[in-house]
């Protein structure tokens, strides 16, 4: 067993996780004083601070610990990009976009705080994500040659390489008859990229080689595409056993989905077969080290909600 996954029966990717939120929540709670102008550090703190599974901090320092980094260096990009996915999540939701109440069981950030508040407490933790990565990076003598490059990941990740351009696309997709390129597309970039970015960034701060970075990649890819296939079939099986009904949401709303474009049955085995290349590309990492990606894609794969 190892420390983090304790237990008599070995690693435990519940309590790996839990450790590592624990970790990468107080650095956030610190990150983020509740100062003058409060309503807009209240709007911040209510979404970056409400729960969350935390897996794209997780995965940050997963890698980092992967190619031999420590936690504490990876701590503060973990940060990061739990910070732009929260602003991701506010701005997804306004009524520009999504339009949506609820998030995480809980009003959303607009709905709380207003439209205004809202759109600038996700303007402000995008950039309260860069300042957090680039000095702690420093304070934790990260080289700066490092941190340069995962700047620059993450900021591609954000823009025309990633969130943006995957939502650009996902909006004018709406209403629209989708093609199974076209859903990959908005997937890859709206929700596998930061994955990506995440243990990309983590292996480049924790000192990877170029192939070691490249297979964090490829793994994180997989893994991205993974979350959101698993997310559709989900979606599908809930709505049928909560309301009763044969069809999930994504038929109601005309959403394309994996299962609406290859059904239920091919969008399953299209997730173990994501899952086996998943796994497949940690083959050429230090074994001793594999374990949390390894049991972090199965995670993934077989949660339940
Ligand atoms: C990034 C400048 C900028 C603007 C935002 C709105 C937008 C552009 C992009 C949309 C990005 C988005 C909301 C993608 C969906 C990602 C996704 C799968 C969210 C759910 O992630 P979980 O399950 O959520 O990790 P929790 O609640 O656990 O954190």
């Amino acid at each position: 067993a190892t420390m983090e996954g304790g237990g008599d029966d070995g690693f435990s990717i519940e309590r790996y996780m839990a450790s590592k939120a624990a970790t990468v929540n107080e650095e956030l709670n610190r990150s983020l004083p509740l100062q003058h102008p409060e309503c807009l550090h209240e709007s911040m703190r209510y979404s970056l601070l409400a729960g969350g599974k935390r897996v794209r901090p997780v995965l940050a320092i997963a890698a980092c610990e992967l190619v031999g980094g420590d936690e504490a260096a990876a701590a503060p990009l973990a940060c990061a990009v739990e910070m732009v996915h929260a602003m991701s999540l506010i701005h997804d939701d306004l009524p520009c976009m999504d339009d949506d109440d609820l998030r995480r069981g809980r009003p959303t950030n607009h709905v709380a705080f207003g439209v205004s508040t809202a759109l600038l407490a996700g303007d402000a933790l995008l950039a309260l994500s860069f300042e957090h990565l680039a000095r702690g990076c420093a304070e934790h003598g990260v080289p700066a040659d490092r941190a340069l490059r995962a700047v620059a990941e993450l900021a591609n990740a954000v823009g025309t390489g990633g969130l943006v351009a995957g939502q650009v696309v996902d909006m004018a997709s709406e209403g629209v008859d989708v093609s199974l390129g076209t859903l990959e597309y908005i997937h890859m970039h709206k929700t596998a990229r930061l994955l990506e970015a995440a243990a990309v960034c983590g292996a480049i701060v924790g000192g990877g080689g170029q192939g070691e970075i490249e297979g964090m990649r490829r793994y994180a890819r997989l893994v991205g595409l993974l979350f959101q296939v698993v997310d559709d079939v989900l979606d599908v099986t809930r709505t049928s056993e909560q309301l009763g009904k044969t069809a999930g949401k994504d038929l109601a709303t005309g959403k394309a989905t994996y299962p609406k474009l290859m059904g239920i049955d091919g969008a399953r085995a299209y997730a173990a077969d994501l899952l086996v290349g998943a796994e497949a590309e940690l083959q050429r990492f230090d074994p001793t080290r594999t374990e949390p990606l390894r049991h972090l894609a199965r995670f993934i794969a077989y949660r339940q909600h």
